[in-house]
């Protein structure tokens, strides 16, 4: 229902609050708990009729996406944007429209912080440093060769989770001696570890900045007859199920949560934000961490 001539598009004045969500994609188990949580929080019977389309990782699909809600009039647009930077244009016709935006799980990089009502997401910057953390307190002294799994490039988790890990492991003698991105996928975190194979001898871990990229590296490892989680170290970030049941498998050795449920929060701020009220800035979705032991424990009443 588009909005009336002049008014904010905001106000659901039928009771119903219509949100358009622009999803990033399908890119990895993570995703799939995302997008599962937001579509089965989002219903009709909490109050809510979700427009969902996913951008194939294509930030010109998620700017295409925005500009038909806003033609559409939607209530609340909500997005989880691929790349940090570059939306600024598009931000300004929503807030035009007067149709507010709610980011979900990562940042954009604008200047003009009053272009969205809120971010709810992670702490990436904070998952880089525990994985960092945990590889310096435990090899710290050994010579430590790693090779880095980046996520896709110009990503918020990307850019944070690199920069996290590398302040974790300064004034350590732990050296990444190998960094290119695949993307956050199963298939591409394997293509870019065989490379790291044939081109390095002496890798030790892998910083992997999902569990997908993880798991297509364990395929890479085995397929070069070497065992990994003992040959070459694994270490990840969500703790999404593959992932976990690979770290209690003892294929991986130690993962970083990030907590994929987003859409409890962001359906509580879309509604106060109709409403008129005063929401926060930052919601800082809190993050836990599992070694193997702790894997086997929590595996079977986990939740995604
Ligand atoms: O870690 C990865 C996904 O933005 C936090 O995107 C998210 C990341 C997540 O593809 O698996």
């Amino acid at each position: 229902e588009p909005a009336a001539g002049g008014e904010p598009a905001a106000g659901a004045d039928d009771g119903v609050i219509t949100l358009g969500f622009s999803q990033v994609g399908a890119e990895s188990g993570w995703r799939a708990a995302n997008t599962k949580s937001i579509q089965d929080t989002l219903t009709a019977e909490n109050g809510f009729d979700l427009k969902f389309s996913d951008a194939q990782q294509k930030q010109e699909n998620q700017i295409q996406a925005i500009r038909s809600y806003i033609t559409q009039g939607v209530d609340v647009i909500a997005f989880s944007p691929v790349v940090e930077t570059g939306w600024d244009a598009v931000l300004q016709e929503a807030k035009a429209a007067g149709i507010p935006v709610i980011l979900t799980d990562r940042a954009v990089d604008a200047e003009d912080e009053t272009l969205y009502e809120s971010f709810i997401g992670s702490d990436f910057v904070k998952e880089g440093e525990t994985a960092g953390q945990w590889v310096a307190e435990n090899f710290d002294g050994e010579g430590l060769k790693v090779v880095e799994l980046q996520g896709t490039t110009g990503s918020a988790p990307a850019i944070d989770r690199k920069e996290g890990f590398e302040s974790a492991i300064e004034g350590s003698d732990v050296e990444i001696i190998d960094s290119q991105t695949g993307n956050f996928t199963r298939a591409e975190g394997k293509t870019v570890m065989e490379g790291f194979l044939n081109k390095h001898d002496d890798i030790d871990l892998v910083f992997a900045h999902n569990d997908d990229m993880g798991l297509g590296a364990i395929e890479a490892i085995e397929a070069a007859g070497l065992v990994p989680g003992k040959d070459i170290q694994i270490v990840t970030i969500d703790a999404v199920k593959d992932g976990m049941q690979a770290l209690a498998d003892g294929k991986i050795n130690y993962i970083v949560e990030c907590n994929p449920l987003l859409g409890p929060d962001l359906a509580e701020i879309a509604k106060a934000v109709i409403a008129g009220e005063e929401v926060e800035k930052r919601i800082v979705v809190k993050d836990e961490a599992f070694d193997q032991a702790a894997a086997k424990e929590a595996l079977p009443t986990r939740e995604y």
